[in-house]
Order: C-alpha cells, then sequence, then structure tokens
C-alpha cells in the first residue's frame, strides 16, 4: 500500500496572520485547496501503483504529471506555513545570525533583498513560487521562481527555505488583482526562526559532506 499522506496540522489559527492575510484566505487555502492537492495526491498515488503492479506504463506515465501537480502542492504549502508565524509568535522582522550574513553578503542588505524577491515574484506570470533557496553546487543563497506547484528541489536543485505563494488564491480576497501589494505586506508575518533552521541543515548537511 502507498505511503497516505495527510494534511500537516496549520502551526496557528486562521486569523492569527491578520491583518496581513485574512481568515477567509487562510482557511479556504488551507482547508480546500492544500487537503485537496493531498487528496488527489494520495488518489493519484494508489492508481499508479495498481498501473505498477500491472505493468501499465502507458498509465504510469499519464499519471506523472497528477503526481508532480499535487505532490508539489502538497510540498510547497507544507512548508509555507511554517514559513509565517502572527507577528505576536515571532513573525516579522529580520533575519539573524548566519542567515542575515549570507543574505547581507548576496544583496548587500536585508531591505535589498526583499526589493529584489518581490520584483521577481511581481512579475511570475499565471499560477506559481518566488523562493529563497540554498545552491548545494554554488554554496549560495539564491532566489527561484516555480511555475504552478513544481518543488524547488524536486525540478530545479535548489533547497527550498522560504517560499511565498503567488497563487491567486493567496491574495485575491484581501488584495484582488494587486499582487505587489500582498508582497509588500508578507514580510511581516515571515517566520525567520523557521528560515534560518533551514539554511542552518543545509550548512550541516554541507559540512558532513566536506568530511
Ligand atoms: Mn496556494
Amino acid at each position: 500500500m502507498a505511503k497516505k499522506y495527510t494534511l500537516p496540522e496549520l502551526p496557528y489559527a486562521y486569523e492569527a496572520l491578520e491583518p496581513v492575510i485574512n481568515r477567509e484566505i487562510m482557511e479556504l487555502h488551507y482547508k480546500k485547496h492544500h487537503n485537496t492537492y493531498v487528496t488527489k495526491l494520495n488518489e493519484a498515488l494508489e492508481k499508479y501503483e495498481k498501473a505498477a503492479s500491472e505493468e501499465d506504463l502507458t498509465k504510469m506515465i499519464f499519471l506523472q504529471s497528477t503526481i508532480r501537480f499535487n505532490g508539489g502542492g502538497h510540498i510547497n504549502h507544507s512548508i509555507f506555513w511554517t514559513n509565517l508565524a502572527p507577528q505576536s509568535q515571532g513573525g516579522g522582522g529580520e533575519p539573524k545570525g548566519e542567515l542575515a550574513a549570507a543574505v547581507a553578503l548576496r544583496w548587500g542588505s536585508f531591505e535589498a533583498f526583499k526589493e529584489v524577491f518581490n520584483n521577481i515574484a511581481a512579475p511570475i506570470q499565471g499560477s506559481g513560487w518566488c523562493w529563497l533557496g540554498y545552491c548545494e553546487h554554488s554554496k549560495q543563497l539564491m532566489i527561484e521562481t516555480c511555475a504552478n506547484q513544481d518543488p524547488l528541489y524536486a525540478t530545479k536543485g535548489v533547497v527550498p527555505l522560504l517560499g511565498v505563494d503567488v497563487w491567486e488564491h493567496a491574495y485575491y480576497l484581501q488584495y484582488k488583482n494587486v499582487r505587489p501589494d500582498y508582497l509588500k505586506a508578507i514580510w511581516q508575518v515571515v517566520n525567520w526562526e523557521n528560515v534560518s533552521q533551514r539554511y542552518s541543515q543545509c550548512l550541516e548537511v554541507c559540512a558532513s559532506c566536506v568530511k
């Protein structure tokens, strides 16, 4: 039996990110959108397992795009919820320590980084994500975009640290068509502790590779 994926617990209440992201968006985004990715991923994996047992390669290939889309949606949103935090629980502010130093080294300052990030995220055509990631080869931070629900590591080999969902479902009910306003506001609820932990894990992995 294929593993059943489940919706991870949301680490805060639906209204906890207000006024940056309102309750209605969070509730729909988590309970409808993310939940649907999980349900469809499980259905597709079950069909894939059956197709594999029947050695039906055509069916297996046919199912791959469904697995990529819904599996990616599950991976991306599972990271996204933890990348955010209410201001009462440490959301907003600036990165500290090693991550702050790496951001300053790459973009000059935290303010400059945010500007570059938003300038890349705002014009993403259609639906997608903008990521702060870590490239294990160049050992550098980078900003990358992904279309649809393509997961960053699986499609670009870059470790995801902070993802911003720029699908309209992530902001439209509150910000309408003005994606730049959503991008400007979201920094107030970024959980830099979570992003830093992800970055530290990358450095630890790299350190153990060298040995
Ligand atoms: Mn989404």
